[in-house]
């Protein structure tokens, strides 16, 4: 019953990510002589928040596994460059997600690293229930230091990880 309340959450997460395109209309400006108000409505992050920092070097990949053998990402433990990416693969035994506790992250660096979280609520990732259901973490300005997350579902089964950001 309560898995499949959460298979329902996921999978508005992944429809709603799919349907968040880009609707711009590149005709409508450039057919208007008059000037341009919208370069006046240009994102600046609000004051306080953190925007993300994109994936500039190279993507990782951790598999989210639970079989006879336990509860696990392969492999458990990394470490990376900061501006890498990691893909964590969902491969059997869901749902599992990535979570990060903040009394367990380097001083100073949860904004960034949080906000690097797409369609994240708190530091844990949506949860992934299908084979080959991915979520991709920007390390885009995370300082280094060791970033201990683990699966709010397995938890207590111990799935949990270490990225270590050189
Ligand atoms: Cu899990």
């Amino acid at each position: 019953m309560r898995s499949y309340g959460l298979a329902l959450i996921a999978s508005a997460f992944v429809v709603g990510a799919c349907g968040g395109g880009e609707p711009k209309s590149a005709d409508s400006a450039a057919a208007t002589p008059a000037p341009a108000p919208s370069e006046t409505q240009a994102a600046a992050p609000a004051a306080g928040s953190v925007a993300p920092v994109a994936i500039t070097g190279t993507t990782h990949e951790i598999k989210m596994v639970g079989d006879a053998q336990g509860y696990r990402y392969e492999p458990a433990n990394i470490t990376v460059k900061p501006g890498d990416g990691i893909k964590f693969i969902m491969e059997s035994g869901g749902p599992h997600n990535i979570a990060f506790d903040p009394a367990t992250l380097p001083a100073g660096s949860k904004d960034q690293l949080f906000a690097n979280m797409p369609n994240s609520i708190d530091g844990s990732s949506p949860m992934m229930m299908n084979p080959n259901e991915t979520w991709t973490l920007s390390l885009g300005n995370i300082q280094p230091g060791t970033y201990p997350y683990h699966c709010t579902p397995h938890l207590a089964m111990a799935m949990k990880g270490v990225i270590t950001v050189q």
